[in-house]
């Protein structure tokens, strides 16, 4: 039967469709309709190719997941050599690379090298193959010169485009790159894998790995993985720019995916600013990376300093400090936090790791305890990325010593020594003694002078344990009768800290309601919810009044957060502490909340805040514009409505101009709240 010409061009407009929503999904990042639309225009195309097979071609948007499982994967020579990257592993070895550089290409001016420079990607080398436009091949890097043939896996990736777009590309064009599983993907996929008791990776370059190897491409295409490409490989009939930053934005326009952290820089002090930029940054990307990398932007150059070996001479991998390492357990402590819980802690031999010395590793709670047999004795993977508390990862069983001891939950609070209970099914054990316990008292503390809540200089963590343990501090009101007289008894306190501390307590009292909510402490409120709150309401009586059914009404607050706000409000004791609390001093702007914000400007808005500002902290911006009834989030997206860009706005801000949102700076967002 022959199929009908209307149906063909159906068909083909179909693919069209989806090819272009394809492309500004996953390399502009600027999706122009919704799922919905999408999955409608893939039921369609579906529908039709099932009725008239004739039409299936490989590269149709459908056939991403084609091929049957295989028994293994078969050898794939590579035309080019894939090479490996130098690394330099601090600045005196990046500026031998780059001294090298201009000593081989013979330059006076050392500064007029450009570096096309972009992070280094933490997941699994592949060479993707494009013949006539067409994706043929997909392949690991192996050991350089035979890699494995995955194709049917790449295929999976939403983002590897079946077919190039737009003019011009050569007849043969083989891309190379990086697949990576962003972090939200590997935390949502462990957090799956969990709770159905199957195994999680141990990092996302581990399960981007797993995830190519899988022999069921319908298993990979389970998976999240994602893919930059970051340089070309073979090359015939047609040709690519001279420059390696402008080979990136054609792939690009080819409808490849490159990293929007790109950058030209200049000499090495370039290098040295993007290396510190990203560094910076490195915990707020979405994905995992471990360095990054510079090539020598122009071509020609590239060319004339050749290889050394199986590494280029115009590149290099510049890293960052390892973020895990191996270490000993010496012993499993029990330490008792804000709400009672009791989390078992690993007391390690000291590790360099993640750029400091790590002696204590968090085990989270009593089922990644056993989930991870971690015992006294152990060699274990701990790992410390950027601010987070360092955690073991895993057991190295291999080196397990034949004594080791396992370590029990306590039946007693290590501190106080009241019942401990177990909840959620027994995962997290909690200490019953309240704000009895020593150790609830000094973190709850902690939390109250915290810097996002209300932000008392100068009172860290020692100091508040000294004051717990002086009996000089019961609860958060008692901070606010607090003399100097009691100060200067403490280990270390001169006159003089003392009189800055008090100065530190007495300008905190002026504070916003939605910082004075989240200092309390109220389980399950966290800052989100506390500026939801305290924006639904205005005023501090109304909260301690309001009913479960009432609470959650706020945006954010379900039954659990509702009930938790009620018990903590009816209970006499957190009455007694916000009354002492008032009386001394602490104090907010209360407002009308239904009739200024509802109908204000900033209701139903979304705001994302990004770079220095001048006058006010980004935290200050953020309190105000909840304060007038919108949202702050960390990250742009079509969801958001205006981003607030202070001094050295970076890649939010480039996102937000691509995705045409209203930018604002710090003068305009003022207006705007003085407008209100
Ligand atoms: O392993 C690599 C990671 C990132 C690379 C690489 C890269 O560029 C961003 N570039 C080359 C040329 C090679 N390996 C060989």
């Amino acid at each position: 039967m022959t199929v009908p010409v209307a149906i063909r061009k159906n068909v083909e407009s179909l693919r069209a469709q989806i090819r272009d929503h394809n492309y500004r999904y996953h390399v502009l990042d600027a999706p122009e309709v919704p799922d919905v639309e999408y999955d409608r225009l893939m039921h369609e195309l579906q529908a039709l190719e099932a009725e008239y097979s004739e039409l299936i071609t490989s590269d149709s948007p459908t056939q991403r997941v084609g091929a049957a499982p295989a028994a293994s994967f078969g050898t794939f020579e590579h035309q080019l050599p894939m090479l490996s990257l130098d690394n330099a592993f601090n600045e005196v070895e990046l500026r031998e690379f780059h001294r090298r550089v201009v000593d081989r290409l013979g330059i006076e001016n050392t500064e007029a090298i450009d570096y096309a420079a972009e992070p280094k990607l933490d997941g699994v080398a592949v060479s993707l193959l494009y013949q006539n436009g067409l994706l043929i091949r997909g392949a690991t890097r192996g050991d350089g010169s035979t890699g494995e043939d995955i194709t049917h896996n790449v295929r999976t990736i939403g983002s590897v485009p079946l077919s190039l777009i737009g003019k011009g590309f050569p007849s043969t064009l083989e891309v190379r790159g990086e697949v990576f599983m962003p972090r939200a993907g590997f935390l949502a996929f462990n957090a799956e894998a969990t709770r159905k008791g199957e195994k999680t990776f141990v990092n996302p370059r581990n399960a981007a790995a797993g995830s190519l190897r899988q022999l069921d491409p319908r298993l990979t295409a389970s998976r999240p993985l994602d893919i930059y490409v970051y340089s070309v490989g073979q090359v015939v009939g047609g040709s690519v720019p001279d420059r390696h930053s402008d080979v990136l934005d054609q792939l690009r326009l080819w409808g490849l995916k490159v990293c929007p952290e790109r950058k030209v820089v200049e000499g090495i002090d370039g290098c040295l600013a993007f290396y510190a930029d990203i560094g910076e940054r490195r915990d707020s990307l979405a994905y995992d990376i471990d360095g990054v990398v510079y090539k020598v932007d122009r071509l020609d150059y590239q060319q004339r300093l050749g290889f050394v070996s199986r590494a280029p001479r115009w590149a290099i991998a510049h890293k960052f400090p390892a973020q895990e390492e191996l270490t000993v357990v010496r012993d499993i402590e029990f330490q008792v936090g804000r709400t009672g819980a009791v989390t078992p802690v690993a007391r390690l031999e000291p590790v360099f790791v993640g750029g400091v010395t790590v002696s204590n590793a968090t085990l989270h709670n009593m089922d990644e305890l056993h989930r991870k047999d971690v015992r006294v004795g152990d060699t274990v993977i701990v790992r410390r990325a950027g601010d987070v508390i360092p955690e073991v990862v895993k057991v190295v069983l291999g080196r397990r010593p034949k004594r080791t001891r396992i370590v029990k939950a306590p039946q007693a609070c290590p501190v106080c020594g009241s019942a401990v209970v177990r909840e959620d099914n027994g995962a997290v054990a909690r200490c019953t003694g309240g704000l009895l316990c020593a150790a609830q008292r000094a973190e709850a503390l902690k939390h109250f002078v915290s810097r996002r809540a209300m932000n008392i200089d100068g009172l860290g963590s020692k100091l508040i344990e000294q004051l717990v343990a002086a009996d000089l501090l019961q609860n958060p009101a008692d901070l606010f009768g607090l003399t100097s007289g009691d100060l200067v008894e403490l280990d270390r306190m001169g006159a003089k800290s003392a009189e800055n501390l008090l100065n530190a307590i007495e300008n905190s009292k002026q504070t916003t309601l939605s910082r004075f909510l989240y200092a309390l402490g109220i389980r399950e409120v966290g800052e989100a919810t506390a500026g939801s709150i305290a924006s639904h309401y205005g005023q501090l009586e109304r909260i301690m009044h309001a009913d479960e059914e009432a609470l959650q009404e706020v945006a954010d607050v379900g039954p659990v957060v509702a009930s938790r706000i009620r018990a903590f409000f009816a209970d006499r004791h957190s009455q007694e502490v916000v009354r002492r609390l008032i009386e001394s001093g602490v104090a907010w702007t209360e407002f009308e909340p239904q009739a200024d914000l509802v109908n204000g400007k900033l209701a139903g808005k979304t705001f994302v805040l990004t770079g220095t500002f001048a006058k006010m902290s980004r935290q200050e911006a953020k309190d105000q514009i909840q304060a007038a009834g919108g949202k702050v989030t960390g990250s742009v997206s079509k969801q958001t409505d205006f981003l607030v860009a202070g001094d050295k706005a970076g890649s939010k801000l480039t996102k937000a101009q691509n995705l045409k949102i209203t930018v604002l700076n710090e003068v305009e967002l003022e207006k705007m709240l003085s407008d209100q």
